[in-house]
Parts: C-alpha cells; structure tokens; sequence
C-alpha cells in the first residue's frame, strides 16, 4: 500500500515527510485518498507535510453550498452513511475487528523508537488565533454551526430542509437546522428555544404532550427539526410578530451505524488513564507504584503507549483553600513531581500528556499542550498533546478529551450523574460536541475552528476528570473514562462528589478488548465510592 501511495507522489514529482505518509497509511482508501488530494492542488508540491494534508483534508470535508437568502436549498446528495432512524435507540455492540487495519510503517528517521505508530491529527497546540473580541465568537459559532449543519443535512429525514428565514414566511410543515441561542420552560411546560441560522432567528415551542419533550435539550447546541409552522406570536420585544414552529421531531447529527473501526495489524496495547494530581496531599503513592510496577509485568508486556488525558498535577489556586491540600506548593516542583513519578515507566513505552483544568495551560478549551518549560524534566519517549486532541496510535484514531464540560452536562441534564460518564459521552457524541454550552463552567475559547466539535468519529474516546472508570462500546467507537490517582479532597466531600480512585483502562489496539485493572488496596477500595 505505501508504494502504491509513494508512486502517486512519485509520478507528481512529490516528496513526502515521514509523519504524512503515516497519516495517508491511516486513511480508508489511502491511495484514492492521495489521488484524489493531489487533484486538489493547482501545482504538485516540492515536498508535503503532514500539516498540508490535514489541512486540505478539512477544506475538503467542510466545503459549503453558497448561502441562499430564501426558498428551498439545493437539492441534497443521499447520505454516505446509513443513520439509525430512531435516534434515541441506542445500540451497543461489540468490538470487532475492522475492515481497514492500518500498518505504519518502521521509519529510518530521527524519530525516538518508542513513538513509531503516534500520529497527532488535530490539535489547537501552535494553531491558536483568538484574542476573545466579539468577531471571534460570531466566527467562532459560525463554524460549529456549518459543520454541524452539514453533519445533520446528511440525515435523510433532513431532505428538504430550508433557511429559518423562509421558514418564517410559510405556515405548514418544515425542516430547519437550527443553534439553540435561546432556552428555556414556559409557565405551561412547555420548553421554548429560539433557533438561529445564518438567514436569521426563529421562535420554537416543544409542547409539552409532543414526542421530542422528552429529549434534553442544550442551549448552543446545533439540531435538525421537522415541524409545523403554525399561528402569529409575539416575538420577545412584544411588539413585532412572527411565526412559531412547533417541532414534532428532533434529529442530531448523531454516529452512523455502518462506520468501520480501524484496528492495528500488530498485536500491541495501550493504556488509558487520568487526573494524576501530583503534588496534592491525597495523591495515592502506592496504587500509582502499583500501577507502574505492573507496567513492568507480562500482562503489559505488549503496551506501546500511556495517555494521561488530563489534571496532570493538582496545580495552585485550582479552588479555594486548595493550598492547604498541597504537598508541594510550586507548578515547576509538580511537574518535576509528575516526571520523577513517571520515570520508572518502561522505555518501550510511549507516553502521551494532555492537559485538565488544573494543569499549568489556560483554563479556556481548547487548551494548548504544555509549555516548554514544563516539560523539561520529561524524557524523549513523552509527547506533549492538546486538551482535547485527535491522535492515531498504529492506525487507530483516538479522540483524547480531558472532560470538563461532564461538570456542565451533571449539573444540566437530569439523567446525567457523575456515576456514568459514559452516558455524558454519549451525549457529546450524539451531538458530535465536547463543550456545548457556552457560559456554563466549561471556558471556551473562541477559535477560528471550533475544535470542540467531534469530527471525524473517532475509534476511541477517552475523557478523565470525573475520578471514576467506565468502558462502554457505541456503533464501534469505544468510549473510556480513566480514573484518578488522587483520594477525596475536603473540596469534594465537601461537594458530596465520591471518587473511584486507582484504576487504569488497558486496551489492545488490533482487537478493542479493554479490561479495567484496579490498583487500588483491598481496604482502600472497600471505603471508595
Ligand atoms: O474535578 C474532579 C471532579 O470533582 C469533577 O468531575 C467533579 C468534582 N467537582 C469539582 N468541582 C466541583 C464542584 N464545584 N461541585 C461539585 N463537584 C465538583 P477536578 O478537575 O479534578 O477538580
Ligand atoms: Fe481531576
Ligand atoms: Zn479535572
């Protein structure tokens, strides 16, 4: 397969950048992936690196229809992928082998041996460029918006949908792609949004006896509706009048059903896990010692990477008081903390860090890697990622996201609680976003691209955060929450939050599989939880 990609190049008079061809190797068709890259371009590069690629990938996936001011869009393609009808119908299954395996080839480069097979995809580390001014957050949410908007006009049931400007203009039954700018319930129970699009606003009243009631709704995220436009209401200025829609169903963007998981060809593993907290007074030394020790036995001989998806140290000033449950009181001393932790880790392992919302980057999401000056005390084999960050390990691509914004789906979706985070995965998956809300406790900051927004599906998601450990498997992506290393803090007894603490995910790359492994003490586990 590599030649065959190498000849395309080859005939271009193209040189290629080890990295990039990684990535094209990871791709379903690699070779009508390059062909069809290289149609893209007016003039054949020199030589072609993974950036360019990437890029051009993206302007490819989000092209747009030009924007109409009124009646009915183009007419729309059929949908590449096959969408459950019933979105609430939730299917597991089971890990299985995919169709496309991807082997990354062993380069004779400059690159440190234990991260042959790591590709990072898509990451805001040195691609930042806001300065939070109103015109990146009208850009910002225009963004989420089209690609959204494009994820959920691919839905047949969306066929036929029009601008919220027209449907403003007609009274019978529509379809409209909308953001929730608005949200809110009625003295009647009904719950009222008012929907924007890049035509204009639209006032909507889910009644309260209608199906889509039933759904959780969240305010900015990007819904697809089909429903009658119907009577003259007051708009909220009381003096002008416009139409109401009246939804009868809902559809979000959504995970097709007939997507393929990409496995590694060699039989190698990973292990996941989070929220490390070193230098607080309740890191757990000896569960961690246990886990790094059992890094070292035949059970994890086949590891190749560690991902540490967020609250890398417990960090200063994090929340009130926070200084008395420190043991060490500076931000370089926990890293250097976390180095020395880590520094038994076998050398074949390579190990990816991302930052949580008590690591030393900006609070605001996406959160760019660590700083140089951090990261002196780590070692060649540790590779410093984006919160969140798209990465592939050996072809399987993985969607690492530290998980924040779980905080924000507890504290607004009454069947989300902090027992299962899988299911507040399951909610950012269905509406292919991390962080929907904005203005909740989640920053955001306000991107050119919204980084926030899921795409592609990854084979993998791993989120930490919330201190407890679940694996779940959805339509072929598995879904992990890592556990932490730290016990309960005064802050969290005090939030009556309970903790599972000492727990890593181990995953093997060529078939899914995931076992938990506890390193907890039997007496300590016992009180946990
Ligand atoms: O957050 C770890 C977990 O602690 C988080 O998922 C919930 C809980 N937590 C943190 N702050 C609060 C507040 N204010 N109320 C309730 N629960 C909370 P970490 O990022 O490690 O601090
Ligand atoms: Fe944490
Ligand atoms: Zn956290």
């Amino acid at each position: 397969m590599k030649e065959q990609v190498l000849k395309v190049l080859l005939d271009h008079g193209t040189l290629i950048e080890p990295d990039a061809v990684d990535y094209i190797l990871s791709r379903k068709d690699p070779v009508k992936f390059i062909r069809e890259f290289m149609e893209t371009r007016s003039e054949a590069p020199l030589i072609l690196c993974l950036e360019d690629v990437r890029k051009t990938e993206s302007v490819l996936d989000f092209e747009e229809s030009p924007v109409t001011d009124e009646g009915p869009e183009e007419p729309e393609e059929p949908p590449e992928q096959k969408y459950e009808m019933e979105e609430k119908a939730v299917a597991f299954e089971k890990p299985r082998p995919g169709k496309v395996a991807a082997v990354i080839p062993k380069e004779k480069t400059a690159k440190p041996r234990t991260q042959e097979g790591l590709v990072i995809l898509t990451d805001i580390t040195g691609n930042s460029s806001c300065d939070g001014s109103i015109d990146n957050f009208t850009r910002y949410f225009r963004d989420r918006y089209t690609v959204l908007r494009r994820m959920i006009k691919g839905r047949p049931e969306m066929s036929g949908h029009i601008k919220l400007k027209s449907a403003n203009q007609v009274e019978r039954e529509v379809k409209v792609i909308g953001m929730i700018s608005d949200l809110g319930i009625t003295k009647n129970g009904h719950i009222s949004m008012t929907l924007e699009d890049d035509s204009g606003t639209m006032f909507a009243l889910v009644l309260k006896d209608s199906e889509p009631h039933s759904e959780s709704f969240l305010k900015d995220e990007v819904v697809g509706i089909v429903g009658k436009v119907s009577g003259r209401s007051r708009t909220q200025d009381g003096k002008s009048r416009s139409n109401m829609l009246i939804p009868d169903h809902i559809y979000r963007p959504g995970i097709p059903v007939n997507r393929s998981t990409r496995w590694s060809e060699e039989d190698v593993d990973v292990v996941f896990t989070a929220d490390v907290h070193a230098g607080s007074k309740h890191f757990l030394r000896k569960p961690w010692e246990n886990f790094i020790g059992w890094l070292k036995t035949k059970e994890a001989s086949k590891v190749r990477y560690l991902v540490i998806a967020g609250d890398l140290v417990d960090g200063i000033g994090v929340y009130p008081n926070q200084i008395e449950e420190l043991d060490i009181t500076t931000i370089t001393g926990q890293y250097a903390e976390l180095a020395d932790l880590m520094k038994p880790i076998p050398e074949r392992i390579s190990v990816i860090l991302q930052p949580g919302n008590h690591d030393a980057v900006r609070p605001a999401e996406p959160q760019p890697a660590l700083a140089e000056e951090f990261r002196e005390p780590f070692g060649e084999s540790y590779t410093f990622i984006g919160n969140p960050c798209y990465f592939s390990l050996n072809g399987v691509e993985i969607l690492a996201y530290h998980g924040r914004s779980i905080d924000d789906l507890v504290a607004t979706l009454p069947h989300i609680t902090y027992q299962d985070p899988n299911a507040a995965m399951l909610e950012m998956l269905n509406r292919r976003h991390m962080a929907v809300s904005y203005g909740e406790k989640t920053p955001l900051a306000p991107e050119a691209k919204d980084y926030m927004v899921i795409n592609p599906v990854p084979d993998v998601f791993v989120t930490g955060h919330v201190h407890r450990t679940s694996v779940e498997k959805y339509r072929g992506i598995t879904l992990i929450n890592a556990s932490a290393w730290q016990s309960q803090t005064p802050f969290q007894l005090m939030h009556n939050f309970h903790p599972d603490p000492g727990n890593a995910v181990l995953m093997s790359l060529k078939t899914g599989r995931c076992v938990i492994k506890s390193f907890q003490s039997e007496k300590k586990k016992k009180g946990a939880g």
